[in-house]
């Protein structure tokens, strides 16, 4: 079941796996630094993606690639404000992605349905109080440090129990702040803390994650761990812009293993691998192996 429980209806209407298209308002992300800083440039990629078929746009002022250094609060308002509040304006599912609690409380204001963290709350102690008053839809991801620390960070027992189980940790820390257990989504934080070995098992086992009862969202577009899958003879990991149809693959068994939304860069691979991993799955569950494969399912979902 892709939505175990509710999440506004714009969030809910298609059954299938959502697509989050990526917004990087940043001089410096390792996948696409720099090529939409200027606010202007940043909405019109947003309404490009949108136009692509991206259902939510995560618009994001602070890379997080390893070894970043943070940016100063008021920097991170005035790259990520203007862009959410043109997105909102033209009809657009806006998400933030910050781990500050001031610009979660500022995008929400600015029109942002969702709040994405890559630090699950971790980073900032007003984060939970936020969402508590928002009501605001709360991606929660796994993290251990800022991308400075975080690659010392990364010793796990069994990777995918230690991460359900600090997920889990987050989702109570989260709901015990006053939010509703209905606002959470988890991410595993494929790439965070995580060396590339790491990030397969997560990916097998989403159904560790899934049983947690709060939809998933995964977020592997163009990591290193694809750039070293993808490595050619000489061992030299592939550019972050050849990880477009790997990204698309993991996209599709991510959404049949019954992730909520992919967050992703380049949206059309993924927009078409997760109707197909839609009509598969409907296959499946009905028996008839016509249903399904004509419709991506417009109807309203079962909000719980
Ligand atoms: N990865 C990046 C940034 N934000 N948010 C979530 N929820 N999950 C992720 O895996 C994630 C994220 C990596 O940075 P990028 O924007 O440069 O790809």
């Amino acid at each position: 079941m892709l939505h175990p429980a509710p999440l506004p209806e714009r969030l809910t209407r298609l059954r299938r796996t959502l697509v989050m298209g990526v917004v990087n308002v940043t001089p410096d992300s390792f996948s696409d630094g720099g090529r939409w800083f200027e606010p202007d440039d940043a909405v019109a990629h947003g309404l490009a993606l949108l136009a692509e078929g991206a259902d939510v746009l995560d618009v994001g002022g602070e890379s997080t690639r390893p070894g970043a250094r943070r940016v100063p609060l008021d920097e991170e308002h005035r790259r990520v404000l203007p862009v959410i509040r043109a997105l909102a304006d033209a009809g657009a599912v806006v998400s933030v992605d910050t781990t500050r609690a001031e610009v979660a409380q500022a995008a929400v204001e600015a029109g942002a349905l969702v709040v994405n963290d890559v630090s699950g709350g971790l980073a900032d102690p007003a984060m939970y109080d936020v969402v508590a008053r928002t009501g605001v839809v709360y991606v929660a991801m796994h993290w251990r440090g800022h991308a400075d620390v975080m690659d010392d960070l990364a010793a796990y027992d069994d990777v995918v129990a230690d991460v359900r189980d600090e997920l889990a940790s987050r989702l109570e820390a989260v709901v015990a702040a006053g939010a509703r257990p209905e606002q959470v989504v988890l991410d595993p934080g494929l790439g965070f803390a995580k060396p590339g070995r790491d990030n397969w098992p997560l990916l097998a086992h989403l159904d560790a994650l899934v049983g947690l009862g709060r939809p998933v969202l995964v977020g592997a577009s163009r990591k290193r761990f694809l750039g070293h899958l993808l490595a050619g003879p000489d061992g030299a990991p592939v550019a972050p812009a050849a990880r477009d149809r790997a990204t698309a693959a993991v996209s599709a068994l991510a959404a049949v293993a019954g992730a909520w939304c992919v967050r992703v860069h380049d949206v059309p691979g993924s927009a078409d691998a997760v109707r197909v991993a839609h009509a598969w799955t409907a296959a499946r569950s009905t028996g008839d192996h016509l249903q399904g494969t004509t419709q991506e399912g417009h109807e309203s979902a079962p909000a719980g």
